[in-house]
């Protein structure tokens, strides 16, 4: 990364527990259903300083703050199962307190649109509404943080962290008939959940695994005794890094079937990557997908702000480094998902365009991924060089 480009990040990004960018606010309207383009002026591109000329793409949602997109194909579409950021007024910069999201809207693309120039361009994008709000989930209190779905015989899950009553993050499930919701919430978290950025992986045997965890605001460094602790304990720096977790599903994708693992993130020599390692180590928004029988782990590295990703031969890892998907964007988070569709491949992403930098008011983007034949994955920078 260019040097210029890392200043412009770090200066840009207020950190999850920080408010490095000024207070410009932007009503965000509610919707119902309604479908936009990407290109079409609103009230929030207005608001935001622009560059169009900066980036490889455009936002996929303008008269909204999106991010942390989960994408998938049910039905023969393409849902998208984003953050709602908003403006909720905060101004601690504590705990990631300004990520303060109360609904999620669900997302979708006519498989038609999904080519590398109409997403970047701007494809048409449905917004399906609210599809599940703070309010209607019994035990949550705050944050309705990164999410992600799955189907099973033709009812779909929304995966989902929040804060519960006692300010300690933890994954709920929610169901519905359609992909787009409404969802209704089970009246209890995932027994055993913690932390966030819940994702699941489908495996071609039909189970499901869920990948989660976070540092920092993610609160996964509270739980290295096995159960909370109101105190962050990091390794030390010539330690092993924190591990996300993963666990099996239960066949009704409710609750998990098993203990959370540790999901092992090495370097080439086979030796876990260290605490120090903040260019390589897991941060948040772990992602998994299946490519020519091999299992790919992809993740943030948070205060480096890369989307690095990691192979191995079971859905269980251990994983080995392998490189870089997505170099640093505008703002200071990066949350990713990667899809195939008809055989092709896309990342969808986030950046802070459409607030002009505000790290906590962000928009959705995509792009086609390269698998190179090696198996390599092809760096995307969202940058235009
Ligand atoms: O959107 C809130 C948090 O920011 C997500 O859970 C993280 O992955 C980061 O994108």
């Amino acid at each position: 990364m260019n040097k210029s480009k890392n200043l412009l990040v770090l200066a840009l990004g207020a950190a999850l527990f920080g408010s490095g960018c000024g207070d410009k606010t932007a009503t965000a309207p509610s919707t119902a259903e309604t479908t936009s383009s990407a290109v079409a002026s609103s009230a929030l591109m207005s608001a935001a300083t622009r560059d169009d000329d900066k980036f490889i793409g455009k936002p996929l949602v303008s008269h909204i703050y999106t991010a942390d997109p989960s994408a998938h194909v049910f039905n023969d579409r393409v849902y998208i199962y984003p953050s709602n950021d908003i403006d909720s007024g905060i101004t601690s910069t504590g705990e990631g307190d300004k990520f303060d999201m109360k609904d999620y809207h669900v997302f979708s693309i006519d498989k038609k649109a999904m080519e590398k120039s109409s997403l970047e361009n701007g494809a048409e994008v449905t917004d399906h509404g609210a599809a599940l709000k703070l309010e209607d989930i019994p035990w949550a209190s705050r944050q309705l943080w990164a999410p992600d779905a799955a189907e099973k015989e033709g009812k779909f899950f929304l995966f989902f962290p929040a804060k519960d009553t006692d300010g300690i993050f933890r994954i709920g499930v929610a169901t519905s008939d359609s992909p787009s919701g409404p969802f209704a919430a089970e009246p209890e978290p995932i027994k055993g959940s913690f932390s966030i950025d819940p994702a699941v992986f489908k495996d071609d045997d039909g189970s499901h695994y869920l990948y989660f965890g976070g540092i920092w605001g993610g609160q996964l460094q509270r739980w290295s005794s096995g159960s909370y602790v109101d105190e962050d304990k990091y390794p030390a720096s010539n330690e092993p890094a924190l591990t996300p977790k993963v666990a099996r599903l239960s066949g009704d994708l409710l609750q998990f079937a098993e203990a959370p693992r540790d999901v092992q993130i090495l370097d080439n020599a086979g030796n876990p990557l260290l605490g120090s390692d903040s260019n390589r180590r897991f941060f948040e928004g772990a992602w998994l997908h299946k490519f020519n029988g091999k299992y790919y782990f992809s993740y943030s590295t948070g205060d480096t702000h890369y989307i690095a990703y990691a192979t191995g031969d079971s859905p269980y890892g251990p994983f080995t480094h392998q490189g870089i998907v997505l170099m640093p964007v505008m703002g200071w988070t990066t949350h990713h998902s990667i899809v195939e569709v008809d055989g092709k491949w896309f990342l969808f992403y986030h950046d802070s365009e459409i607030s002009g930098g505000k790290t906590y008011l962000r928009n959705i983007k995509a792009t086609e991924l390269i698998h190179n034949e090696d198996g390599s994955i092809r760096t995307v920078d969202a940058y235009l060089n």
